[in-house]
Order: C-alpha cells, then structure tokens, then sequence
C-alpha cells in the first residue's frame, strides 16, 4: 500500500468525530466515509433530530455552532414561541436547524429511507465526505441511573449529565442491521478511524449493531489497519460525559482504560503527548501505539491530527502487508 491510505471509514459520534471527520475531509474529499452513532436520536415537536449526524454534517460543512453541534449564528425565535405554546424547549433547536429536521422528517415520511434523506441534506451543503447513519432502524440509547432508565437527551441535556450511569443500553438493536451503504463503505475502505469519541455512548452502539463488529474483525485480520484515537486526554473527556461514565461503569478513565476497550479491535491507537507513559501498556494490549498532539482548536489542527492519523495507518498497513 501506498504511504497512507486513500479510502477510509471513520467511526464517529458527536464533537470530537465530527472535528476529526473534518480534518480527514480535508486530506481525503470524497474517499471518506463517516458511520455516525444513531443512538442519540429522538423525536422533538414531531420531527427527527439525529444530532450525532447533523454535529458532523455541519463540521464538514464548515458552519457548526460555537459548542460543535447546531449551525452558527442560529437563531431561536422558533423554540421561543413553543414555549409560548407551552411546549418543552430544554433540548434547544435553531431556527436554521429546525430546517434540516423538517426534510428529514418530511422525506422519511414520503418513504426514503433515513440514510437517503441524509445524504440529500449532505450534498445540499455540498460536502465532499459521505455521513452514514449505522443503521436505518431505530436505535435508542438509554442510561439507568438510581432514578432509574432515561431516555440519552434526556439524561446528555435535560438533566446535564448529572446522573452517575450505572448501565447503558440500546433499545432496538437486536433487530437492527448495518446498511448497504455502511457495508459497501467498509468492503471499500483501506483504513479505519474510530474516533475520539465516547467509547460506551457513540462508538459503543456503532459495533453493537449486528455484524459490524465482525466485518471490521475480517478486514483487520486481513491487514486493515484499525486506528483508535483516545477520546480521554490526561483523564479528561475533552467534552462530554465519557470520564465520568468510564468511571461509573467500572472502566479507568484514562486513554489505557479506553485502549482497553479497544484492545482485540483495533491495531493503532493514538494518544496525547500527556498520556505517553501509558505507552509501555497499551502496547502489551497488543496496540501499536503512536503519541501526538491530540487536541483539535481549529482547522489546521483538524487537519494536523488527521494527517497523523493516516500515516500511522499506513505505516501499520506496511507492518502486516
Ligand atoms: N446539547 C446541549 O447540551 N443542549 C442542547 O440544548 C442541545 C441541543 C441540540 C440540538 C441539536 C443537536 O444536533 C444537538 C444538540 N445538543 C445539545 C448536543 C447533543 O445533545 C449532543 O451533541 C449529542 O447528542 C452528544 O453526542
């Protein structure tokens, strides 16, 4: 194989997937396939809203909002006046972003498929990467707290994470199956990217959905490089929950717990120069292990990293080839 690889698949969940998706759009165009956690979906005011995919859509489309999800500059006159309505308005929609859910919900409801009504939003902002939804049934991801089972948003925004997880579960997964898209993407691909996203809650349902696991086992086995990027820099998620979650479920939450997690899966495994003590273990967990700055501020960091990124998989796909 050539220095770094030319078709790859990124397996991503909300901010840090999309910021990496980002920089390795930048590298690879239209040889990037992002599989996006469908998990944290939910119905708002009638509509679908699929925030791990629209977070990424947004990133690669160059407009997402100050916090890495919604559009920036958005408005929110709308959820102002369903207030007014007395409708719930914790989970906060913008005016520009309502627009994507009514499509969506609209061409869903007309019979395209969720993959399909994706893709349409996708190439209307003119993105060269494709995002696809790991599957096209519903799956739900809950929590169970001492206050019992809650719904992910619910938990993620109405209840700003609070909780401690004791449990993590995704109803429908048992009857759902990857994608033709995601299946065609991953017989493709020259590489794959598990982003530095929440082990348990955004990569977590990706494999869990029936067969995925298995086609990214077979093509590891056969010299596809598998590359992990710690998601857990110096024991702290850099957003979100993850640390605190990969407590309370008894992982360690540092980049050798996640390496942990990883282990049997994937071949590299990339972490922050402060974690670079770890390297001497996540190496006897089988891992290649390359150490770089990790963290994403901007474009050319994006960019930084995804470069890094390929070229330890390509020089991993040389050590098997
Ligand atoms: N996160 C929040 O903390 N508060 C919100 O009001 C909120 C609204 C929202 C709307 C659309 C969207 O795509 C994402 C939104 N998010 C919000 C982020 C979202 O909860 C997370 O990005 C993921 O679900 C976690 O990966």
């Amino acid at each position: 194989m050539s220095s770094a690889p030319s078709r790859v698949v990124e397996l991503a969940g909300g901010v840090g997937g999309a910021r990496l998706g980002h920089g390795l759009q930048s590298i690879l165009g239209s040889a990037l396939s992002v599989v996006v956690n469908t998990g944290d979906d939910l119905e708002r005011h009638g509509l679908l809203v699929c925030p791990d995919h629209d977070t990424v859509l947004y990133t690669l489309a160059g407009i997402e909002g100050p916090f890495g999800w919604g559009i920036a500059g958005d408005t929110s006159a709308t959820m102002a006046q369903l207030g007014a309505y007395g409708e719930e308005t914790w989970f906060g929609l913008g005016d520009r972003d309502l627009a994507a859910h009514v499509v969506r919900t609209a061409r869903i409801r007309a019979g395209t498929s969720l993959t399909a009504a994706n893709l349409g939003l996708q190439r209307a902002l003119g993105l060269a990467a494709t995002i696809l939804p790991m599957t096209d049934e519903s799956v739900r991801t809950e929590v169970r707290t001492v206050e019992g089972w809650l719904e992910f948003q619910e938990y993620f925004v109405h209840r700003q994470q609070e909780p401690a997880v004791l449990e993590v579960r995704f109803r429908g997964i048992e009857t759902a199956a990857p994608t033709a898209e995601v299946r065609l993407a991953l017989d493709a691909a020259q590489a794959i990217v598990i982003a530095p996203s929440n082990p348990i809650v955004s990569v977590g349902p990706i494999l869990a959905v029936a067969g995925l696991r298995e086609m990214i086992e077979r093509a590891r086995s056969a010299g596809m490089p598998v590359v992990a990027v710690s998601g857990i820099v110096g024991g702290r998620a850099l957003k979100g929950p993850a640390d605190r979650m990969l407590a309370s479920l008894g992982h360690e939450p540092s980049a050798l717990g996640v390496a942990r997690i990883y282990a049997g899966l994937a071949t590299g495994f990339v972490v922050d120069p402060v974690d670079a003590h770890y390297t001497p273990e996540i190496e006897r967990l089988g891992l290649r292990t390359l150490v770089v700055d990790t963290i994403m501020v901007d474009d050319a960091s994006r960019a930084r990293v995804a470069a890094d990124v390929l070229a330890f998989a390509g020089t991993l796909a040389r050590a098997v080839g």
